[in-house]
């Protein structure tokens, strides 16, 4: 069996790289471990910032996949007390309210149900051949049996425990990381957010609240490493988020599950090697203080699929060879972005995160982006994704 392009993972990069290469005309496959349903439940990111909403207007997807409107605002709290930063447009296109389940869906839809893609579920053992003298190609194993497609390219969208980066050679790769020690229970609740998505700073640590939807918001309560579900009972979940927020009318709600996620920002250099190219959680991480992890994966997304087409239909593979250099500079200046959000956050709240001197500065941080139109327009430009 033979295809253009391989691709290892459906989560969001792999979906919308498949949907734009399918749109384009160029053949490629679509390998996932788990089942669609596995797929699409699965929720995290809530927002595509203006940067990717952009991007799917110019692959004439805007309006198939993503939702509406979002707040173009953020209320920032110091103990309670709130001041709304407007992110602004100056001009290009908002960001909209599109979760990552909803985006998923969606190109499912269309990948799958509307353009006939190949995307192939519950598929396992999945090993890549990429080899200097060979051609390259993907075994997996399903129900049906043991199967190999060749490719001419094989991109990696699985993520962080993927097969994909793990199978360039030793030596090749250098990780860069930063582990910020602590970690943020992530709690999905049957309750809207009412005003505008809150990120708050208090002095029992961080809480932040953001809309899932009409009906649900995700709260985001900073926590220790090492924390487990029996240390977050509901009782807790509601009287912390009362505490932190410093409001006392904040009513329980169904809880519909929570998570523990580590503070950490990875990069993979390069993001190729062969005929292999990595996307999205696969080559980078950031803490979800940040809010750019899906889109950062759009962007790479964004990239390789006018590089691929440049490849398949020109015999061109100038910006194929060059896709690292295009993405690295960016990835680093929102790897910033989200250690200034991540610091500024904790830093200004619990002063035994880091010590009242911290504090201090990580405030004095967080007020010029009301004092200071420079400031406040740098942060927009991150909102927006834009610089
Ligand atoms: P995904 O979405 O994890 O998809 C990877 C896919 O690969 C499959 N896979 C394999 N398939 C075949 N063979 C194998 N060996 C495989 N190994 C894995 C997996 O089953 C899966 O389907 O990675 P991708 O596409 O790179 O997308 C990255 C984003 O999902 C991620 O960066 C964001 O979710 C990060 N993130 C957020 N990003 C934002 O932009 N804004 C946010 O507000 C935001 N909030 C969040 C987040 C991530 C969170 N968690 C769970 C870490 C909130 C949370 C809590």
């Amino acid at each position: 069996e033979e295809t253009k392009v391989a691709i290892i993972g459906a989560g969001v990069a792999g979906l919308t790289l498949a949907t734009f290469l399918q749109k384009s005309g160029v053949p490629c496959v679509v390998l996932e471990r788990r089942n669609r349903t596995y797929v699409e439940v699965r929720q995290r990111a809530g927002v595509v910032e203006a940067r990717g909403v952009e991007m799917f207007e110019r692959w004439g997807l805007a309006d198939k996949l993503l939702a509406g409107p979002v707040a173009q605002t953020i209320d920032y709290r110091v103990n309670g007390v709130g001041r709304i930063f407007d992110i602004g447009d100056e001009g290009d296109a908002q960001s909209r309210f599109c979760t990552q389940q909803m985006l998923v869906n969606n190109l499912l839809r269309e990948l799958i149900d509307a353009m006939a893609g190949d995307v192939r579920f519950e598929v396992a053992d999945v090993v890549i051949t990429n080899e200097a003298d060979r051609r390259p190609s993907v075994a997996y194993s399903d129900a049906g049996g043991h199967h190999e497609i060749v490719c001419g390219f094989i991109v990696g969208c699985d993520a962080d425990r993927g097969v994909s980066r793990a199978s360039i050679p030793y030596g090749i790769l250098t990780r860069y990381v930063h582990e910020f020690g602590y970690a943020w229970m992530a709690a999905l609740v049957e309750a809207p957010v009412t005003g505008d998505p809150i990120m708050a700073v208090s002095d029992h640590g961080f809480v932040g609240q953001l809309p899932r939807g009409p009906q649900r918001s995700r709260y985001y309560l900073q926590c220790a490493l090492t924390d487990t579900a029996e240390d977050w009972p509901e009782k807790r979940i509601w009287d912390e988020i009362r505490l932190r927020l410093n409001d006392d009318t904040i009513q329980n709600a169904v809880v519909h599950n929570i998570d523990f996620v580590p503070l950490r920002s990875v990069v993979y250099a390069p993001m190729q090697y062969g005929n292999l190219f990595l996307t999205g959680d696969a080559a980078h991480m950031v803490p979800p203080a940040s809010a750019k992890g899906m889109n950062m994966a759009l962007y790479d997304v964004d990239v390789l699929a006018q590089a691929l087409l440049d490849a398949v239909r020109n015999q061109d593979r100038r910006t194929l060879d060059s896709y690292t250099d295009t993405c690295l500079p960016r990835i680093w200046n929102y790897q910033d972005f989200a250690v200034w959000m991540t610091d500024t956050m904790h830093d200004a709240g619990n002063p035994a995160q880091q010590g009242t001197f911290r504090q201090m500065t990580a405030r004095s941080r967080l007020n010029n982006l009301f004092a200071s139109p420079a400031a406040a327009r740098l942060h927009g430009e991150y909102q927006r994704g834009t610089n």
